[in-house]
């Protein structure tokens, strides 16, 4: 899926599985909110590990500054990407077969020392929290994306969601 707008989006978001959008999607309006170019592109390390090299390296190769993974059971992919990349990398577990996304999470949250993912909550609480995240990360060196995220903090403090 692709907003559109640019070749390699600032935030690049993967998830393993078409069977996964319903859930990674509901960060879209946050990412929208923050002003930041994204794209989700589908894509499991597992059954199609070259894809995912591929579209690491263009987005690296393009500007990209924030991944977004996402899966659910060994979910494998945010580890991987993580392993592709120097950039930062959160980690979306998804609820998704009989153990409801505690194997994914098990699966993003251990990475072995060197190769960190930033892991959120699992399900679509934790996919906006990821676009946050993201919002976080790039507002440290971005005015405007620090601004919207000062407004967006001011209507939490007023009871938004
Ligand atoms: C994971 O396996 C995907 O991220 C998804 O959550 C789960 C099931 O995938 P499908 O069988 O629906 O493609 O790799």
């Amino acid at each position: 899926m692709a907003d559109g707008k640019t070749p390699a989006p600032r935030v690049l978001v993967l998830t393993g599985s078409a069977s996964d959008l319903p859930e990674i999607e509901k960060m879209v309006p946050l990412l929208e909110r923050f002003g930041l170019s994204w794209r989700i592109e589908v894509a499991s390390a597992h059954r199609q590990p070259a894809t995912v090299h591929r579209l690491v390296a263009e987005a690296e190769a393009g500007g990209t500054e924030v991944f977004v993974a996402a899966a659910g059971m060994a979910a494998h992919l945010p580890g991987v990407v993580a392993s592709l990349t120097a950039k930062p990398v959160i980690g979306v577990p998804l609820a998704s077969g009989p153990l409801a996304g505690f194997d994914a999470l098990l699966s993003i949250v251990q990475m072995p020392p060197g190769v960190p993912v930033a892991t959120v909550a699992v399900g679509g609480a934790g996919a906006r929290n990821a676009a946050v995240l993201a919002a976080r990360i790039l507002a440290l060196k971005d005015p405007q994306v620090a601004a919207a995220l000062d407004a967006y903090r001011r209507e939490l403090a007023e009871g938004g969601r």
